[in-house]
């Protein structure tokens, strides 16, 4: 692990300027398009961002999962690729670098962050439990529940005002934590379901007090804490620059610390991890991780490869080791808030702080005049596309879903257009572009008039429901 931390140029003479720690070796063509072209594609693609052919696309920020670059280190780790069913030395490594840097004593591999869920879910989870947690991501709630468990959102109230600064807007309320084991009772909670840098809160960290705090909580009460840890790199950043006695702690010390707090995680190795696919379970607990052994080669593959290539396992392991570097994760949060500083400049309403992966444009600033029914987010997204091919991705009601009760719409405060920046893709012109493109749409706001839903899947709605507009 590194010692000291390494300062860009910029730092060393106190500068502003900082760069990325690397340059640029293979490039891949982008494709420009007309407005009448888009609005082809658009009408095609049921108003849906999912559901635009990346071809049509210019600038495509639906999301940082599985759309980094790796690096040449990355790629001729896949040429080492050892493609034995059983046993493969890639996966030796991959076991080694998370023993190494999240700390966890045993290690489940699985093809991506939802096969993860899905294993911890079922195997920890009885049905009637309650799983609270810091907000909720879509696939984790929805493994949580398909294994019989209630979510409750366990999230500071803070979290759900877009406006409110917050250092770490995605801390646990320890209250109410302690008022659902009051009423319940601990032995009614399955876990804590805790995740680094709250995706849906719009990348907002938690703080080391925060995770600690819980701990002693959990420990006296004998309930187990499970840590979404796919940005979690991400997270550290931010307990470096804001939480006190971490200034000097290297990034690798802070995931490490952080990651011994909880009882094992799980991870989509497609965002922090620096690869296009993967994902992992991991646990401290022997016989918990015996069942998981064991359920894993029933969903997604032998325990030495869950589902994927052995190439595919090396370049997690180099990811990961690329992925803790100071230096990479300054640059890479450094890139989303750049893009956050022009926004902010032009009084564009955006989730503030500005978070790890992001930038979150708050729809419901955008247009004060539609109903939530008319689908503000969806629509800007729909926006973003017509002005100039940036793909973006609904997070509001369409999101959200509907009660699975009484079949009525979730209602979520925050109704958000996520703008999410793949990492070592894009350059800081391509931000401007962004940048003006969506200054462009907030300029034409008055004229939008929302969309309506004119096909409904049952599950994970927003993958492929279709609208026109209203
Ligand atoms: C993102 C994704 C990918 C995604 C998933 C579902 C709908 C739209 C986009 C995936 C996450 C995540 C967190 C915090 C678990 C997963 C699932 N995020 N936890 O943000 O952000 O991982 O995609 O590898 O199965 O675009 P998986």
């Amino acid at each position: 692990m590194t010692e000291h931390i390494p300062q860009t140029m910029g730092q060393q003479f106190g500068r502003r300027s900082w760069a990325e720690p690397w340059k640029i070796k293979m490039v891949e063509p982008l494709r420009m398009n007309t407005r009448e072209d888009r609005a082809r594609a658009a009408a095609e693609a049921g108003y849906n961002t999912f559901l635009l052919r990346s071809e049509d696309v210019y600038i495509d920020l639906l999301t940082d999962s599985g759309t980094s670059a790796m690096s040449d280190r990355q790629w001729a780790g896949m040429m080492t690729g050892d493609e034995a069913y059983a046993g493969s030395r890639n996966f030796y490594n991959l076991e080694n670098a998370i023993q190494t840097y999240y700390g966890y004593k045993h290690v489940v591999p699985t093809h991506q962050g939802r096969g993860a869920e899905h294993l911890i879910s079922q195997a920890a989870i009885k049905p009637g439990q309650f799983v609270p947690g810091n907000m909720y991501f879509t696939t984790t709630r929805l493994h949580q529940e398909m294994a019989g468990g209630i979510f409750v959102d366990v999230i500071i109230d803070e979290a759900h005002d877009p406006t409110f600064l917050h250092p770490f807007k995605g801390n646990i309320d320890l209250d109410k934590v302690k008022a659902l084991i009051d009423r319940e009772g601990a032995g009614k909670i399955a876990y804590i379901s805790l995740a680094g840098t709250v995706n849906m809160a719009g990348g907002q960290p938690v703080s080391m007090a925060n995770v600690k705090a819980l701990r002693s909580l959990c420990d006296q009460h004998g309930i187990k804490i499970y840590l979404d840890a796919t940005r979690m790199v991400e997270n550290a950043l931010f307990i470096q620059e804001r939480e006190e006695g971490y200034a000097d702690t290297p990034i690798a010390a802070i995931l490490h610390e952080f990651c011994g707090y909880t009882d094992g995680a799980w991870m989509s190795a497609k965002k922090d991890s620096l690869v296009n696919i993967g994902g992992w379970l991991a646990v401290n607990d022997w016989d918990l991780f015996e069942e998981l052994r064991n359920m894993v080669v029933v969903f997604e593959g032998l325990h030495t490869y869950g589902g994927l290539a052995g190439r595919d396992m090396e370049a997690m392991a180099i990811g990961i080791v690329e992925s803790v570097q100071d230096d990479h994760v300054r640059s890479r949060v450094g890139q989303v808030r750049y893009l956050g500083e022009l926004l902010t400049d032009w009084g564009i309403p955006i989730v503030q702080p500005v978070g790890g992966h992001a930038i979150f444009l708050d729809a419901k600033g955008f247009y004060p005049h539609l109903q939530q029914t008319a689908f503000p987010a969806q629509t800007l997204a729909a926006e973003l596309y017509l002005d100039s091919g940036i793909r973006s991705m609904e997070r509001g009601i369409v999101s959200a879903g509907r009660n699975p009760k009484t079949g009525d719409h979730y209602y979520p405060k925050l109704e958000l257009t996520r703008l999410t920046i793949p990492r070592r893709v894009y350059t800081q012109a391509h931000m401007d572009v962004v940048a003006e493109s969506v200054k462009a749409v907030y300029d034409g706001r008055e004229q939008a008039r929302g969309l309506q839903m004119v096909y409904e899947p049952r599950y994970l709605r927003f993958f492929q429901a279709r609208f026109e507009r209203l």
